[in-house]
């Protein structure tokens, strides 16, 4: 069988239904009840090598987060494992591959059993991988800012689908709409929902400074409970800033006075323009840089204060055994 071209994503293992399996034999069959429609449900996790060594950023949130996905998509996820199982196969899996910095994908689909849109006698398959995973909208971009367009496509209206699971049939729209922001040249598209308020980027929340308040669509208007949304909202409260959950339309992000996209692969990255209009005065925002200061702060264990969001690997321990 051809191996899948993504040297990007190597590691020595992936954790695979409770067992720790060589990279190459995780595999699925074809018939898999996820690969004709679209059901799994996945997390998306990172450790930082901060000065104590590795630390998973906020892993019982995303966990939390990753049986509710399940839940929505009623996948027996929770008959199988408990919460604490699979933040142990992460933190193992980290481990086992001798990686203090990565990205962390767990995985649960459903996987052959009858054909047909009803998941009958389809057994639940659940995967961890990692990989080290750079800056996921540039290096350049994390620093400088990126160039993004509204979308031609709408994020789906909250009676259609669920946004605040993260669901996989979801992210075929979101990768569409990947597809033609870049295809125009653009870093990242950033989706209206069907009443034509701003709702989020494919892979990330947003955030808008406006009037030194800080501005986000709030949950229900088709997005995702972003943890990086979330832990930014706590920093910036901390620093004074006012923190609005708001309703945005288009032109609020060519009156803002900053704007930056927040996420996991993301981490926090300033939008320099949008649509071809600059932000602000062009270039990342004050405001913007100093909360992506605080944000590498907390992810690599120099903030006191959030020194429960980590959990702490210890790759040399197993690399010794
Ligand atoms: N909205 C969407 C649609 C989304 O997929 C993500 C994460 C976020 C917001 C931010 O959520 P959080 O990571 O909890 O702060 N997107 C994941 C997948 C990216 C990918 O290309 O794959 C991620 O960042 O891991």
């Amino acid at each position: 069988m051809p191996q899948p071209k993504s040297p990007e994503a190597r590691s020595e293992t992936i954790w695979f239904d409770g067992d720790q399996v060589a990279w190459e034999d995780a595999r699925v069959h074809v018939l898999s009840h996820a690969l004709h429609y679209g059901s799994s449900i996945f997390e998306g996790i990172r450790c930082y090598k901060g000065d104590k060594g590795g630390a998973v950023f906020r892993l019982r949130e995303h966990i939390e987060r990753f049986f509710f996905s399940a839940r929505v998509l009623r996948m027996d996820m929770d008959k199988l494992y408990t919460q604490e199982q699979l933040e142990r196969a992460c933190v193992t899996t980290i481990e086992q591959n001798g990686l203090e910095e990565c990205y962390i994908r767990p995985l649960a689909f459903r996987g052959a059993g009858a054909m047909g849109v009803l998941p009958k006698d389809c057994p639940t398959h659940v995967s961890i991988a990692v990989w080290p995973w750079g800056a996921y909208l540039g290096a350049d971009g994390l620093r400088n800012g990126i160039d993004v367009a509204v979308s031609s496509y709408n994020k789906f209206a909250p009676n259609t689908f669920f946004a605040l699971a993260k669901i996989g049939g979801a992210y075929v729209m979101g990768s569409l709409a990947k597809i033609e922001a870049v295809r125009h040249g653009y870093a990242e598209g950033i989706l209206l929902d069907t009443e034509g308020r701003v709702a989020e980027g494919t892979g990330e929340n947003i955030f808008a400074v406006l009037d030194g308040r800080l501005i986000t669509p709030p949950l229900g208007h088709s997005v995702l409970g972003g943890i990086t949304r979330k832990s930014l909202m706590i920093m910036a409260k901390e620093d004074g800033i006012e923190v609005v959950e708001q309703t945005m339309s288009r032109e609020m992000l060519y009156m803002a006075e900053e704007l930056f996209f927040t996420g996991t692969a993301a981490e926090v990255t300033p939008i320099r323009s949008v649509d071809g209009i600059p932000v602000g005065k062009g270039g990342a925002g004050p405001i913007t840089l100093a909360l992506q200061d605080r944000f590498f702060a907390a992810v690599r264990g120099q903030d006191p204060r959030h020194a429960d969001w980590l959990t702490p690997v210890s790759p040399a321990v197993v690399a010794a055994e």
